[in-house]
């Protein structure tokens, strides 16, 4: 399959480590992805919206051949199959939540789909567990990579523990 893609996991609602990992199971199920690497699970503290538990996140690469938007939409029916509503509140609660952070080195600014994730620099719970699997992959517009994107992050951050399972 011609395209690598990198997701981020996430979810704070019911049994968060075992939603991520299910959500992981069904779209490697799915014709036309396949997981190809696996970061580790962490504990990460909620931002954005403060009030809420803690997350359970992760990154995933995979070999894909659907398009960018095509790929949205399978982890937009992967959401929903999840249980989770159309609408919520921005950074808030989720049962699941599956985002594309890199295609290949495309950079596309659609108004349903932005690539690179806009706000992937600025996340703890983003960057720590994409070291794990792609420490030198470089942020096609910023031109800086993961690890070095990691290490410029402020030392207060917020919390992100890695979790003792695979
Ligand atoms: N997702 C958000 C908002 N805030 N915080 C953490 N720790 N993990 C997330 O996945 C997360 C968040 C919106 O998608
Ligand atoms: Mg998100
Ligand atoms: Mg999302």
């Amino acid at each position: 399959m011609p395209n690598t893609a990198y997701i981020s996991v996430g979810s704070n609602i019911g049994e968060r480590l075992e939603n991520c990992k299910s959500a992981a199971a069904w779209l490697n199920g799915r014709n036309g992805i396949r997981i190809v690497a696996h970061s580790r699970y962490f504990y990460t503290e909620p931002v954005g919206y403060i009030d809420q538990p803690w997350f359970v996140n992760a990154v995933f690469a995979v070999e894909t051949n659907l398009s960018p938007l095509a790929l949205l939409e399978t982890l937009q029916l992967a959401q929903r199959a999840y249980g989770r509503p159309e609408t919520g509140i921005r950074f808030g609660p989720r049962v699941l939540d599956l985002d594309i952070l890199f295609y290949d080195d495309m950079i596309m600014d659609d108004p349903g789909l932005i690539i690179p994730h806009p706000r992937l620099a600025q996340r703890c719970f983003v960057l720590e567990p994409l070291c794990d699997i792609a420490p030198e992959l470089v942020h096609p517009v910023l031109g800086i990579s993961a690890r070095k994107l990691l290490e410029r992050l402020p030392p207060d951050g917020s919390g992100c523990e890695p979790m003792d399972t695979k």
